[in-house]
C-alpha cells in the first residue's frame, strides 16, 4: 500500500493532529508532506494544481488520485478502511455526527484567542479574547464536554461509538489533552463532571501505537501558534 500523503501546516498540531492520530493508531503509512517537503505542494493543491475539487484549507489527504479535505470527511473515509469505526451504517453516521461536533468545538476553542479573526494577531484582539474566553469557560466548555461525557455514558462508558475504540475516541483524547494544556484551571474545575472523558483520555494514551507516537518526534509539542494555546489570562 503506498503511503497516504497528509497535508497540514508543519509547525502545529491543529486539526491535522486528528488525522495523524487516526493514521498512527491504524499503523497506516503516511507522509506528513509539509513537514518533509515544505508547504509549496500543499499551497499548490489549494490553488487548484490537482485534479478535481481543490481543498479550501488544510488538513487534506491524498491517496492515489483522491484529494480530500475537511477533517471529519477525511476521518469518515479513512476509518472503515482501517477498522477505526464499526461497519454498521448507524454507528458510522453517529461517529460522523460526533466528529462534526468536535469540529464545531475546535472553532470555539480557536475563537477564544482569535474572536475577531485570524488576520489579526492575538495582541490586536486581546480585550475581545478576554471576554470571549470568559463566556467559553462559563458556557461553552461545560456544554460541549457535558455532551461528549453523556455520549460516552449512553454508550456504556468506555467508547464513544460501538464496543471498540474508534476515531472519535482518538479525537476526544486530543480534545482533552488540548484543553488541559490551554485551560488547565477551567478544565480541572470540570474534572468530576467528566470522569468518563478523563478515563478515555488515559486509555487512548496507553494504546500501544498511540503511546509510541506520543513519545516520538512525529508528535509536535503544543505551542503558541496552534489552536490550543496556553494564555493564562484566558484561563481561570
Ligand atoms: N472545517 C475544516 C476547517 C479547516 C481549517 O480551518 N483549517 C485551518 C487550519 S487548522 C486553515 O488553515 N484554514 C485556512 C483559512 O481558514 O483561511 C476542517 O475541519 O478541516
Amino acid at each position: 500500500m503506498s503511503p497516504y500523503e497528509l497535508f497540514y501546516w508543519p509547525g502545529i498540531q491543529g486539526r491535522g493532529e486528528l488525522i495523524r492520530l487516526a493514521l498512527e493508531d491504524a499503523g497506516a503509512p503516511y507522509v506528513d508532506v509539509a513537514r518533509e517537503r515544505g508547504t509549496g505542494p500543499m499551497l499548490a493543491l489549494m490553488r487548484g494544481a490537482g485534479p478535481g475539487l481543490a481543498p479550501f484549507g488544510p488538513p487534506f489527504l491524498r491517496s492515489g488520485s483522491l484529494v480530500l479535505a475537511q477533517t471529519a470527511a477525511i476521518l469518515a473515509w479513512l476509518a472503515p478502511r482501517h477498522g477505526l469505526v464499526p461497519a454498521a451504517e448507524r454507528a458510522r453516521l453517529h461517529a460522523h455526527q460526533l466528529q462534526l461536533t468536535i469540529a464545531d468545538f475546535y472553532v470555539e476553542v480557536h475563537d477564544t484567542h482569535h474572536p475577531l479573526g485570524s488576520a489579526l494577531y492575538y495582541e490586536e484582539q486581546k480585550p475581545e479574547a478576554l471576554r470571549r474566553a470568559e463566556i467559553f469557560r462559563r458556557d461553552r466548555l461545560p456544554l460541549f464536554l457535558g455532551y461528549f461525557e453523556k455520549a460516552l455514558e449512553r454508550n456504556g462508558g468506555r467508547f464513544a461509538i460501538g464496543r471498540r475504540s474508534s476515531y472519535v475516541d482518538l479525537s476526544l483524547f486530543q480534545v482533552m489533552v488540548g484543553l488541559e494544556y490551554a485551560f488547565p484551571v477551567a478544565t480541572r474545575r470540570l474534572a468530576r463532571r467528566v470522569r468518563r472523558l478523563q478515563a478515555l483520555k488515559e486509555r487512548v494514551a496507553a494504546r500501544p501505537r498511540v503511546a509510541a507516537y506520543l513519545a516520538s518526534e512525529r508528535r509536535l509539542p503544543f505551542n503558541p501558534h496552534g489552536i490550543f494555546r496556553a494564555y493564562p489570562e484566558l484561563d481561570g
